[in-house]
């Protein structure tokens, strides 16, 4: 049986670790990092995220402003929004939080962001540098994933076959970039991939970003890997009540997987978590200062397999 990978645990620790660089930027530099999140429109599972992200940011000792706007907000009026935080220097992240509504044009917003203050690491300059192998804002998503995959098969993944299912720009591409960085053999799969479940029968890393509830079936996995789920699914049982649910039927790839992450309380909680080490990076890096958690290089070597150790970060 696979070991169950706490995430929500990890999460707080990383939040801790990220708390305590935060405490010495205000004694040593006077600095207080502040995250600026954008929610357009009143989407119920979006407003859970973005006031999940506002708490666990004022937590850590960080300002966080919150912004709503109504779904009516023209494309215009987000961009001058965003012109100002970019200019507030209060300001060292700016969020907006995705989905938009469908007349707002994802890629203008994200690209109107300073890529100093790009926190979602969304900004093609971003991309661009993860894919390139240069320093940047890496996606907190698939950020947290490698944190979690390296928990459990240590620093070095060098030659490990790596199946990502999903090419999002959000959650697929990222992880396969900071596979591909940490020297893994990656293959990206999609809605137009052939054999997918004989390609994830090679894979000693699985990581499901698809949106589709359970889809990721135990036979596909090979015995001993390492599956991590992003998949948040929101479904009905028979008896009406609700349910979430990730994209891998976790039952089934427990009984052969070496360690997998549940949904709820895997991928979810380190997003949120890596956001705020964001921040923190984002901060130092418009002030000249070297930051500490996780930054470079992307070691895993102060977040031990036991969550509830206190040790600090290298
Ligand atoms: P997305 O933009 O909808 O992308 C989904 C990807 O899955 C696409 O590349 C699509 O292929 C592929 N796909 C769809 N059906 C497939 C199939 N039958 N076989 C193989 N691939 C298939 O989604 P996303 O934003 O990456 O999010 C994916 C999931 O992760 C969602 O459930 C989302 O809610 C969740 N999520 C969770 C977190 C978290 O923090 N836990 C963060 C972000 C997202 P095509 O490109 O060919 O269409
Ligand atoms: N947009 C994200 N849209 C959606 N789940 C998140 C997320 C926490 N710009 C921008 O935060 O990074 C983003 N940047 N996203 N997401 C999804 C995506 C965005 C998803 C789940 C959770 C953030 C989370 O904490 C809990 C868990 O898995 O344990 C369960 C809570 C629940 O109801 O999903």
């Amino acid at each position: 049986m696979a070991t169950i990978i706490d995430g929500k645990a990890y999460a707080a620790k990383l939040r801790e670790q990220v708390g305590a660089e935060v405490a010495e930027l205000k004694t040593k530099h006077k600095i207080t990092p502040g995250l600026a999140v954008v929610l357009v429109g009143a989407d119920p599972a979006s407003e859970i995220y973005v006031n999940s992200k506002g708490k666990m940011c004022r937590e850590a000792g960080m300002e966080s402003f919150d912004f709503r706007m109504p779904d009516t907000t023209t494309e215009a009026e987000l961009l001058a929004k965003i012109k100002a935080l970019n200019e507030d220097k209060k300001v060292n992240g700016i969020l907006v939080q995705l989905p938009l509504p469908k007349h707002i044009n994802e890629s203008a917003v994200i690209n109107a962001i300073d890529p100093l203050k790009d926190v979602d690491g969304f900004h093609v300059i971003n991309a661009g540098k993860l894919a390139t192998g240069q320093q940047g804002l890496v996606p907190c998503t698939p950020f947290g994933c490698l944190l979690l995959i390296k928990s459990v098969l240590g620093d070095d993944l060098s030659g490990k076959n790596a199946v990502i299912i999903g090419r999002s720009n959000i959650v697929g591409k990222p992880m396969a970039n900071l596979l591909l960085n940490a020297n893994c053999t990656v293959t990206i799969t999609h809605s137009r991939t052939k054999n997918l479940a004989e390609l994830c029968a090679r894979a000693h890393i699985v990581v499901a970003a698809v949106g589709k509830p359970e889809m990721v079936k135990g036979e596909w996995i090979k015995n001993g890997a390492v599956v991590i789920d992003v998949g948040i699914n929101r479904i009905t049982l028979s008896d009406g009540s609700k349910k979430l649910v990730g994209d891998v039927a976790f039952a089934e790839a427990a009984e052969r997987a070496k360690a997998i992450t549940p949904v709820p309380g895997g991928v979810g909680p380190m997003t949120i978590a890596c956001l705020l080490s964001n921040t923190v990076k984002a901060a130092c890096l418009q002030h000249n200062i070297q930051p500490q958690v996780f930054y470079p290089p992307y070691s895993s070597d102060c977040f031990t397999i036991s969550p509830n150790s206190s040790s600090k970060p290298k």
